[in-house]
């Protein structure tokens, strides 16, 4: 990414970083300007219609700016599909639409994973309260931040707690559960960010000296990262995180087949929409002509890699085209397009890789039909 010549940040709360790799104009933050980038068109590229700029004065941290973000999905896409075999990165399923439907998700009953992370961290977030006394409570991939008010809750109860930064990758969600936090937690500094956790980890703010920080990453999306990029991601938390922080990480555990397929083809059919939403996103974002009728969802446990895989698999052979990138894109009957994985842990495995990037455990715990883990961790 290349972060060349910034200069150290000013010690201050919040401070907005720009990461040069983006071609912020000028170096430009867009602090508490919402909706900034959206307008200004690609060559090409139809930057998202039907979308309303957040009123301004709402204070959103944008690192990942609406011209960025497209800039970043045609990248990511002429990569993915003209790859073999074609793959696409999950973080395009999030826009408003597919939030919701991963939302959705979390409420059928074969998807087990956010009930047990709840129940994980109502019988303890009183302990990590007091553990680490938190300052900053900053929530990576924060979606709605609904299980995250239990945290919130500790918190300020435990009386340590000045400020929530919830980051996400879609503006919607996490400006929405800004507004609505807001409400629930008058006099709490809440600060959201707009960016990508595989980009801006680095462009975490700088908080007051002294006060502990604590990262939580829950939901187990660390499972939809491949063994190169969790690597990546820890090893870049941990050069952002100072002594005396915490990162708290939720992670789904290896368990049966059965289990695991039922998990991510529910009854309902929500997973096949959230999965298909990828194929909108092109649609709308990059002008793409795919006929989400011509595609299967297909999700299935492989014992051997410990993962779901899930993607996308053609019903016939057809052209797609993705008029954005100037190009066509030939699927065969039955070609598969990879869309996500979602990685099953073990206690042994995360500690090795958390223990390769510098992190000492302080806690592990799991619910009572351990399925499911949340693990405390510490930068000494
Ligand atoms: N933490 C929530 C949401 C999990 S869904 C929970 O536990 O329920 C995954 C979330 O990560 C979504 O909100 C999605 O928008 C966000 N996300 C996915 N890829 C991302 C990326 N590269 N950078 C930042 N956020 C990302
Ligand atoms: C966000 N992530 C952890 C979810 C998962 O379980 O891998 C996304 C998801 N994909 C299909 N269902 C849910």
């Amino acid at each position: 990414m290349g972060s060349g010549g910034q200069s150290p940040p000013a010690p201050d709360a919040f401070h907005c970083f720009c990461n040069p790799s983006f071609d912020f104009a000028g170096g430009d933050c867009y602090l508490g300007q919402v909706g900034h980038g959206i307008g200004q068109d690609l060559p090409g590229t139809r930057v998202p219609d039907g979308r309303e700029p957040a009123p301004s004065g709402l204070d959103v941290e944008i690192l990942l700016t609406e011209v960025d973000r497209v800039r970043l999905l045609r990248a990511e896409a002429r990569r993915g599909l003209t790859a073999t075999p074609k793959q696409l990165p999950p973080k395009w399923f999030y826009d408003e639409r597919g939030s919701r439907l991963f939302e959705a998700i979390t409420r059928e009953p074969e998807y087990y994973l956010t009930r047990r992370e709840r129940e994980i961290l109502g019988a303890h977030a009183a302990d990590i309260a007091r553990t680490t006394r938190a300052e900053t409570l900053v929530e990576l991939g924060s979606g709605s931040s609904e299980k995250t008010r239990l945290l919130l809750d500790t918190l300020r109860a435990e009386g340590s707690l000045r400020r929530f930064m919830p980051f996400d990758v879609c503006l919607p969600a996490v400006a929405d559960a800004a507004a609505s936090l807001r409400r629930d937690y008058p006099g709490l500094d809440i600060k959201a960010v707009v960016g990508d956790f595989n980009e801006h980890v680095r462009f975490l703010p700088r908080t007051p000296a002294g006060g502990s920080r604590l990262v939580a990453f829950l939901g187990s999306t660390i499972g939809n990262f491949d063994e190169g990029e969790r690597a990546r991601f820890f090893a870049a938390l941990r050069v952002v995180l100072r002594p005396g922080d915490w990162f708290l990480l939720g992670a789904d555990l290896v368990k049966s087949k059965r289990r695991l397929d039922a998990a991510y083809n529910d009854a309902a059919g929500v997973t096949v929409e959230f999965n298909k939403n990828v194929l909108r996103v092109l649609n709308r974002d990059l002008r793409a002509t795919f006929d989400e009728a011509l595609f299967d969802h297909v999700a299935a446990y492989d014992r051997e890699r410990e993962l779901v895989d899930i993607r996308l698999r053609a019903r016939a052979a057809h052209e797609v085209k993705v008029r954005a990138l100037g190009l066509t894109v030939s699927f065969a009957a039955g070609e598969e397009m990879r869309t996500e994985i979602s990685v099953k842990f073990t206690r042994a495995g995360l500690e090795k890789a958390l223990r390769a990037a510098g992190f000492s455990r302080a806690r592990f715990w799991t619910d009572r039909a351990k399925d499911f883990s949340l693990s405390l961790w510490q930068v000494r």
